[in-house]
Formats: C-alpha cells, structure tokens, sequence
C-alpha cells in the first residue's frame, strides 16, 4: 500500500513539472541584445506604467522588485493577455534581468501573472 501510494505521488508530480515546463516554453531570442529599461515594484505596484524600448532588437529587461511580495514582468501582445511575448521569472525582493525578443514597433502589454492587476505598456520604437 505504501509503496502504492509513493508511486503515485512520483506520477503526480513528474505530470505537474512536465506541465509547467511546456507552459514556459518560450523561443529564446537569439543574436545580440542591446540594453533596455529597469522596470520596479514596490507597494503592489509597478512603478513605471510605460517603458521604452528599441523596436527590432533583442532588449534586456532589469526587472526589480522591491517587495517581499512576489512578482514578475509577463508581457503579451495585448491586454487580453492570450499571447505570450516574455515571461520573467517570479521574484521575491531580487533584481532579475530578462532577456525581450526583438519587438515590432507598437504598444504591448505587460503584468505580473501572480497579481494581474499590476499592469502597464511596453512601447517599442
Ligand atoms: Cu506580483
């Protein structure tokens, strides 16, 4: 019965990594990468509401949070938030840097997926 209940258990689990694995999967950009804008959170808040960045260039992204809370910079094509650009790593009071693939010019829409309702733009130019 024990060793039942541990093989199910292994099941589970390797079914939740293989899971989350395939959710990251997103292309990583490739060729060089200029340098891009800091973005901050603080107070449940990110601090920029709009950021900058070179349209058709891979950009690193200084992501900082400030909070004990944890965060993380997710951007999408658009507010509905259906179609991942860059998914940062959720951080807890640390500095992570995130490598952007090269963006057409326009506005896309970035929040943190633990609290969705931080949110702001990314304009690239
Ligand atoms: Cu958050």
């Amino acid at each position: 019965m024990k060793r039942t209940v541990l093989t199910l258990g292994f099941v589970v689990l390797a079914a939740i990594s293989a899971a989350c694995s395939s959710a990251a999967a997103l292309p990583q950009p490739s060729g060089p990468v200029v340098d891009g804008p800091t973005i901050v959170a603080k107070d449940l808040k990110f601090q920029q509401s709009s950021v900058e960045v070179k349209a058709n260039e891979n950009v690193t992204l200084h992501f900082d949070n400030q909070d004990s809370a944890p965060h993380n910079v997710a951007i999408y094509t658009d507010s509905s938030a259906s179609q991942k650009v860059s998914i940062g790593e959720i951080v807890t009071s640390a500095r992570k840097d995130q490598v952007v693939p090269a963006l057409k010019p326009g506005t896309y829409f970035f929040r943190c997926d633990v609290h969705p309702d931080m949110k702001g733009e990314i304009v690239a130019k």
